[in-house]
């Protein structure tokens, strides 16, 4: 059946709001209804100029291989690690993502996270749960307000969380690549040092092939048995192992995970510690976030088929 509307490859599965939503406007084919994807593209992949998939499940260079006459990409998310940008540039492809409308929900999470961590909510709430206020009190845990917030990463979301850290009282100081020179924190020009600094460190960076295991088992050490750790970037920005060693070995007092190296996979060493909070990738979680996520990956492609260019581009 051929139809006048622009043919969209979905790969992996959508809200269900959205989905509906991109089959009202779109002449869309699920990947994930394949039973052998590979095969489907091989045979079908030129029908296609366009892709609606998310940070999770993204384009690599095989799909955009796959897909010869593929205009543009409008991804849920973000996060453009799972997205083969160079081969997308190579062909000239509009690339769309959803930044700024989850920056308050992620920031949100970071501090769930740094307060969780610290204030110990998530274990104090187990040992409420296993009935053990019964036999005694609970531990004493670490105050938040006025000490010292490290942010990796001064970009978007980092920033936000930067203006959360202010109603805490926190002195701020950040790592980049390069100093930011809009904003009155502190920079420090190395990870250690800023790790070092703080009483928190809170990832904020983007994932992918630059920041791979930027937290490595030094800068956990620089953070110190006193320092918390807090990630809602991804999972490959840290040494996991590094991490995970850490954690048990109180190396470091805490962390908060949102994020892991190879999700939904969580490494079972962490189950067991109360010195951490596990969360299963939620950081954007709220229907208003998902929603206005779900609007931009709309507005990406109708905009790129009106003008020939996204609204948010990753590019
Ligand atoms: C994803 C995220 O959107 O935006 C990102 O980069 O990691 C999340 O907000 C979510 O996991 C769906 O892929």
């Amino acid at each position: 059946m051929t139809s006048s509307r622009p043919r969209i490859l979905q790969v992996g599965r959508l809200l269900p709001a959205l989905e509906s939503r991109l089959a009202a406007r779109y002449d869309v084919h699920r990947l994930a209804d394949e039973s052998d994807p590979r095969a489907f593209l091989a045979a079908r992949g030129a029908e296609f100029v366009g892709v609606a998939t998310s940070a999770r499940f993204g384009a690599d260079r095989a799909l955009i291989d796959a897909l010869p006459h593929l205009q543009v990409i409008s991804s849920f998310g973000v996060g453009l690690d799972a997205i083969d940008l160079d081969a997308a540039r190579a062909r000239d492809i509009a690339v769309g993502h959803t930044p700024d409308v989850l920056n308050d929900c992620v920031a949100d999470t970071a501090f769930l996270l740094l307060m969780d961590a610290a204030r110990q909510g998530s274990a104090a709430d187990r040992f409420v749960r296993r009935g053990d206020w019964l036999r005694g009190t609970y531990p004493l845990a670490t105050r938040v307000s006025g000490k010292k917030l490290g942010i990796l990463g001064l970009g978007r979301i980092g920033r936000v969380i930067a203006r959360r850290a202010s109603g805490f009282d926190m002195d701020v100081r950040y790592h980049n690549r390069r100093p930011v020179s809009d904003v009155d924190y502190a920079y420090e020009p190395t990870l250690e040092g800023l790790a070092a600094w703080a009483d928190f460190l809170v990832i904020a960076s983007a994932g992918g092939a630059e920041t791979r295991g930027l937290v490595s088992k030094e800068v956990l050490r620089a953070l110190g048995p006193k320092g918390f750790l807090v990630n809602v970037s991804r999972g490959t920005v840290v040494d996991q192992d590094a991490l995970v060693d850490a954690l048990a070995n109180r190396r470091i007092a805490g962390a908060g995970l949102d994020v892991f190296e190879d999700e939904p996979k969580v490494p079972e060493a962490l189950f067991a510690l109360d010195n951490v909070v596990l969360l299963p990738h939620i950081a954007s979680g709220t229907h208003e976030t998902r929603e206005d996520m779900a609007q931009l990956v709309l507005d990406n492609l109708e905009r790129f088929f009106k003008t020939g260019e996204v609204q948010a581009s990753a590019l």
